[in-house]
């Protein structure tokens, strides 16, 4: 009783479903101590009325480990679908009735006089007890949430010491029926309550990822394996229970795995879908839907490196628009951008080669990478890119032309040069500059110098 208090208390402000493990344990307790007392109650009155009730004692004595089965093999993860924890019921009740059955069939059969199923019945009751130890020390092991480490660190030494002294008691009670030895049965529970008043506690480390995921998705093999275990026992007395529960057991994993394959798929299909608008996220530019600047710059370590393998040449452009700043003085910002968007589409269907790259480098200005591309095959380009911005015609009154032009500056890498990305830009952005000075709607060309080496 003080233990069903203690674990009551323990209880209090819990989050789900470490509240609910502890109901459990309560639940489980309530069934032992309902059994104990049918068991006091029999040998005090000794009266052969109560012959009536073996059944009605044992369903109490032996159901006591079913709500410890339902919490060990419960998933802590909120996420778990309804299927699953449908299933996980259903076999935690087959394994209850099954198990019932078992023990209720040793213990009438032949009347529990008979010594041999009397051993394996406490065979059976050590069984389970190891059972359930085993899989609360996994799980406390395999967890870094506090409230569920200190349950399960709990429920595991309380279900060792349980799955020891009472096994004990088994052997010691089939030899000699000393009364003392109903110690043996109580001492675990009192050994619950003192661990329950101790404070709570935190994993030392964090445990391996490994152990985590093998815990999370343990439970379908654990109750299969736990179902399929108590039909071939069961199946020596009742042959087509013991069948049922097999195969009710393979069907639940069926079920359960063919639920986790496609969950399994629909997440790597969504992670790769995400991952893949992430990409696109990180290299457009949000304005005018071509590469950005970071795109553009990995596109241009890339190409060099291309080249210095290709030993082939490669050409750089940098695209200034001209006068820009009067248009967004003049016809306001909102019509600036919507001329960008129109432009940066122009320039990007301008060069048709499908290895040719165009970014939006920053403000109004463009660049273009254009790989084994030498300078005569890049002023032929840079041509064609003036010759689309004219053909756009955006009113700007203030050029010469009455419409929007561009200036460029380019310069061309040679595949068997060691030259930088950085001075290929520098050199691109010096011809620019001197394009400007020459008038503006021009290209102009300077070779890589400086960092030669
Ligand atoms: P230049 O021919 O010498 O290049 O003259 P410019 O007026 O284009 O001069 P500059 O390149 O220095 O000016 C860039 C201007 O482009 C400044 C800013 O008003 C405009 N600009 C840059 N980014 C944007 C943008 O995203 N939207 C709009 N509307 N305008 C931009
Ligand atoms: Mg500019
Ligand atoms: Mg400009």
């Amino acid at each position: 009783m003080a233990a069903i208090a203690a674990a009551l208390r323990a209880s209090r402000n819990l989050v789900y479903p470490v509240r609910i493990w502890w109901l459990l344990l309560v639940c489980s307790m309530l069934l032992h101590s309902t059994a104990m007392s049918l068991d006091i109650a029999t040998e005090i009155r000794q009266t052969p009325t109560f012959n009536f009730v073996p059944g009605f004692q044992i369903f109490f004595s032996m159901l006591y480990f079913v709500p410890l089965v339902v919490a060990v093999s419960m998933q802590s993860d909120r996420r778990v679908w309804a299927v699953a924890r449908i299933i996980n019921a259903v076999l935690s009740a087959a394994i209850g009735a099954v198990l019932y059955l078992q023990i209720f069939t040793l213990l009438t059969a032949n009347g529990s006089s008979n010594p041999g199923d009397a051993v394996l019945i406490a065979r059976a009751f050590d069984a389970i007890d190891v059972f359930l130890a085993a899989a609360a020390t996994v799980r406390w092991l395999g967890t870094n949430n506090v409230q569920e480490y200190s349950y399960f660190r709990i429920l595991s030494l309380f279900l060792w010491i349980n799955a020891l002294l009472p096994s004990i008691h088994n052997r010691m009670m089939l030899r000699h029926d000393y009364i003392w030895l109903d110690l043996f049965i109580s001492a675990p529970y009192l050994f619950l309550f003192v661990l329950i008043q101790t404070a709570r506690l935190r994993p030392a480390k964090p445990p391996a990822p490994a152990l985590v995921r093998a815990v999370r998705s343990g439970s379908p093999i654990f109750l299969t394996m736990a179902l399929v275990s108590v039909g071939i026992v069961v199946s020596r007395w009742h042959f087509y229970v013991g069948l049922a529960s097999v195969l009710l057991a393979i069907a639940a994993y069926g079920v359960l795995n063919i639920f986790t394959q496609s969950r399994g798929l629909e997440t790597e299909e969504s992670l790769l879908a995400s991952k893949e608008r992430l990409e696109r996220l990180v290299s457009v530019d949000s304005m005018t839907g071509i590469a950005n600047r970071r795109a553009f710059d990995m596109a241009l370590e890339r190409e060099i490196a291309g080249a210095r393998r290709t030993k082939m040449p490669l050409s750089l452009l940098m695209i200034d628009v001209d006068n820009f700043k009067q248009v967004n003085d003049e016809e306001g910002h909102q019509v600036g951008d919507e001329y960008l968007i129109r432009i940066a589409g122009a320039l990007r269907v301008a060069l048709p080669r499908a290895t040719d790259f165009m970014a939006r480098y920053g403000g109004e200005e463009f660049s273009a990478i254009l790989p084994a591309t030498d300078s005569a095959g890049a002023m032929k380009a840079a041509k064609k890119l003036h010759r689309c911005i004219a053909d756009l015609g955006l009113r700007h009154p203030a050029t010469p032309t009455g419409s929007v032009t561009i200036s460029i500056g380019f310069s061309t890498f040679d595949g068997s040069s060691s030259h930088s990305p950085a001075s290929l830009i520098g050199a691109a952005d010096r011809a620019l500059y001197l394009a400007k000075r020459s008038g503006r709607n021009c290209s102009e060309f300077i070779p890589v110098d400086g960092d030669r080496g």
